[in-house]
């Protein structure tokens, strides 16, 4: 009976292990000291009662939800001289002539990657069994998976088997084939009006991934679309990711909800919604913590943030997106897999495209899961993030022009 138990342990301990490794980055610093040095048990404590405050008395008016501390930075007035020098943070220093450029040049490292392993493998040859196992082993190495890679072969065999093809006729049929697979995950994000209150957007993702970037560069984007923006730190386990979020929201000019590190999750959730409702913001981004001790407090404080959010309005959160770090290649299934599994994932944006030569890996995204890629991150400037066109990233992953 012991050692049954004892093996029970070692399985979960096994399970707990893999859990930690998919969302824990590679090289990621150790936890601060103060995260290290603080009970678990205490926090959630402190939170369940900070959560009771605000929550639990039903009958107080929304105006006395809020706690007198909080420190919420109302939008600051602009100067002749704050307009002058966000307009040169802003400026797009690249000199490569837009967004198609930026992810054709982001998308390089990907395309070189298929088009050197295509000209050494297919150049004049015929197009055989072996040529075909040689190509689907290519598209397998630049991380669009297994399956996926076996269908496009599949189907891009089928009527030209036999056949002598030149370069540009393989690449130009496997991008149609692509741009067919990612025509339907294509979806930008348009945050609708609501009646009453914002639109919720809720960040997930593992640590490192970009949610915080990504907060800042949408901020940017629906503000210039004429909608008001508060971005809510809902990220406190650290304080640097506080500081962080308060930088986006410094440069946008937009008012963020904060608290001390340590506050619940929740809490932070709940009051940017009561003052994003009484201020007539229009788009609410909420920031979450990647890192956390494990898998289980990780599900236990998004399904709060959730809980708290729909007491305010059923629809809320409008939004959940994972933000996806392309470097991992194929690890980015096993996150996607993980998050389905606590939340209910709307969308994808697939960050530092730029980095990584496995940007295959956002067409067996598309394959597998259909989930709607809403943006994605070819750099770290402030327009190096936008929703993406099936044609043009297909095109480009095969080293192709629009
Ligand atoms: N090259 C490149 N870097 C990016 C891109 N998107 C984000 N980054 C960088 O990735 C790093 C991590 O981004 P964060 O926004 O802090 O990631 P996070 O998910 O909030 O991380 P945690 O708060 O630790 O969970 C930053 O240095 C960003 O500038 C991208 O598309 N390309
Ligand atoms: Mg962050």
């Amino acid at each position: 009976m012991i050692f049954w138990r004892r093996k029970k342990n070692e399985a979960d301990q096994d399970k707990d292990a893999k859990d930690q490794a998919l969302l824990h980055h590679k090289g990621e610093p150790s936890l601060e000291p103060a995260a290290q040095t603080q009970d678990p048990e205490a926090i959630d404590d402190a939170a369940e009662t900070a959560l009771k405050d605000v929550v639990a008395e039903e009958t107080l008016t929304p105006e006395s939800h809020i706690t007198p501390d909080l420190p919420i930075i109302p939008t600051p007035i602009h100067t002749p001289m704050d307009d002058a020098k966000e307009a040169e943070e802003l400026k797009d220093h690249s000199d490569e002539g837009g967004w198609l450029s930026r992810l054709t040049k982001g998308l390089s490292k990907s395309s070189n990657k298929i088009t050197q392993g295509l000209s050494d493998l297919l150049t004049k040859r015929k197009l055989d069994k072996d040529a075909l196992q040689d190509l689907e082993d290519l598209l397998i190495m630049a991380d669009l998976g297994p399956a996926t890679a076996a269908r496009i072969v599949k189907e891009f065999g089928e009527n030209r088997f036999g056949k002598e093809l030149d370069d540009a006729e393989i690449r130009g049929a496997l991008a149609a084939q692509i741009e067919v697979i990612l025509t339907p995950v294509a979806v930008p994000l348009a945050p609708s009006k609501q009646a009453d209150g914002p639109y919720v957007i809720l960040m997930t993702g593992v640590n490192g991934v970009g949610k915080t970037t990504t907060i800042g560069k949408l901020a940017r984007q629906y503000q210039m679309q004429g909608k008001k923006v508060m971005m809510a730190a809902g990220d406190t386990f650290r304080a640097a990711a506080v500081e962080q979020l308060s930088v986006w929201a410094e440069r946008n000019h937009c008012p963020i909800v904060k608290k001390d590190i340590g506050a619940d999750p929740a809490a932070v959730a709940y009051e940017a919604y009561e003052q994003a409702k009484s201020q007539g913001i229009d788009v609410l981004m909420i920031d979450t913590a990647g890192r956390l001790h494990n898998k289980k407090n990780l599900m236990e404080e998004l399904q709060k943030v959730l809980r708290v959010l729909k007491k305010q309005a059923p629809e809320a959160p409008h939004s959940v997106l994972l933000v996806l770090d392309a470097t991992t290649g194929q690890n980015a299934h096993a996150q996607v897999q993980a998050f389905k599994e606590l939340v209910d994932i709307s969308g994808l944006v697939v960050t530092k495209l730029d980095g990584s030569a496995k940007g295959g890996v956002l067409v067996s995204l598309a394959d597998q899961f259909k989930i709607p890629v809403h943006a994605i991150g070819v750099g770290e400037g402030i327009e190096d993030l936008q929703p993406f066109t099936a044609r043009h990233f297909a095109r480009s992953l095969m080293g192709l022009g629009d």
